[in-house]
């Protein structure tokens, strides 16, 4: 196990040291190439070691799921608390929570569980503390809320850096990458739209998973980290907001420079909040809302007029299939058709199937057998 980290640690330092430029392309692109492979081999090795088992299980429920993610005693289960009404145990000492908590919390007509975990400590991809099972659960959630304390601001990178290692990337959407094994004929790239990186670049990643033979697609652009996203797997893209905690502890001053260095740092703006005081809790969970993106539809009974006062709230992009199963459970496989009016269909009260995809203020009328 510290033989894996001191290598990395070892790759790392050597690739803070080389200046990137055309002629150090390829070499920076097969340290960052071997690190990620390592540093997999080392989750991987966490992730087996403790055997599983004892992983925490946790229900998904609701429409949504949210977890609270921060260092020790940030005010997590304080948070959960106010949020939700929920009564994970709150302490003035490190490691308060043991286990993962779940509390759930109505929203714009919007059920959103919200998931408190024990903290995360440095190292934690790579197992320590309880952090096999906490990223565990992290890696699974729909939206990340990155909680950090009004005196340890300059913690995000930390913690930013430990999820990155976990394989989250946060904010971002999925490369479109594809890479494709052949037989011979060595490594061929192949573009959408311009791409930014040279060939022997991409051959060089390749190489350090012994990948000779491939025919490399990318849509859209993507960075020699990307390519090896790809090449690795793994990976989970998941939205992610940051917030201070206990701005109540300090003055209005304090607060703002504690942003513009979180700002400085991380090039990202951070919401300022007291779970203590409730100061901007709505704002935090518009923040929520907004970022999981929910839409509205209206639904009409088969012989009957639509209910345009109570729409069902549901996630954007969400299938017919996906209405019929928060509806009901037996709505999917007595399913026979569905008629909608709205955008996504080109004729007012057009028949579609279960994967159609609904758009905002649709109306939908479900057609099933009895
Ligand atoms: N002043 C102030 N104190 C807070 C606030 N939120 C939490 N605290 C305090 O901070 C301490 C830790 O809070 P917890 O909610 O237990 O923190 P946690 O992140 O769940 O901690 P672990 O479970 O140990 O990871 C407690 O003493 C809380 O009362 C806040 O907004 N303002
Ligand atoms: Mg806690």
């Amino acid at each position: 196990m510290s033989g894996l980290e001191d290598q990395i640690q070892e790759l790392e330092a050597e690739l803070e040291r080389t200046p990137y430029n055309k002629a150090t392309s390829k070499h920076i692109g097969r340290l960052k190439a071997k690190i990620a492979k390592l540093k997999d081999e080392a989750v991987t090795r966490a992730m087996k070691a403790s055997g599983g088992g004892e992983g925490f299980s946790v229900k998904k429920s609701g429409d949504a799921t949210v977890v609270l993610v921060g260092f020790p005693s940030v005010g997590k289960s304080t948070l959960l608390n106010k949020l939700t009404g929920t009564k994970s145990e709150v302490g003035a000492y490190a490691f308060t929570t043991l286990t993962v908590v779940p509390g759930s919390m109505d929203y714009k007509g919007a059920k959103i569980q919200i998931l408190d975990i024990p903290g995360l400590i440095a190292g934690a991809a790579m197992g320590r503390g309880r952090g096999k099972e906490v990223i565990g659960v992290v890696r699974s959630a729909d939206i990340i809320v990155i909680l950090l304390d009004v005196f340890n601001g300059a913690h995000a990178g930390v913690l930013l850096k430990e999820l990155y290692d976990a394989g989250i990337r946060i904010n971002k959407p999925k490369p479109d990458i594809t890479i494709k094994r052949t037989s011979n004929g060595g490594v061929l790239l192949h573009a959408v739209g311009t791409l930014d990186l040279e060939i022997e670049e991409v051959r060089s990643i390749l190489a350090e998973n012994k990948i000779m033979n491939a025919d490399v697609l990318v849509r859209g652009g993507a960075t020699q980290d990307d390519l090896i996203d790809a090449m690795i797997g793994s990976r989970v893209y998941i939205p992610a907001f940051i917030a201070v905690n206990k701005v109540d502890l300090v003055d209005a001053e304090t607060q703002e420079e504690i942003r513009r260095g979180i700002v400085d740092e991380i090039g990202v703006e951070p919401l300022m909040i007291s779970a203590h005081s409730g100061l901007h809790m709505d704002e935090l969970k518009d923040e929520v809302y907004n970022k999981l993106g929910f839409m509205r539809v209206f639904l009409k009974p088969q012989n009957g007029v639509a209910d345009l006062e109570e729409p069902l709230i549901i996630r954007t992009g969400s299938t017919v299939a996906d209405i019929c199963r928060k509806l009901h459970r037996d709505f999917v496989s007595r399913f026979r058709y569905a008629r909608v009016w709205g955008r996504s269909v080109k004729h007012p009260g057009q028949r579609v199937g279960l994967p159609h995809q609904i758009i905002d203020s649709d109306i939908l009328s479900i057609i099933t057998e009895h």
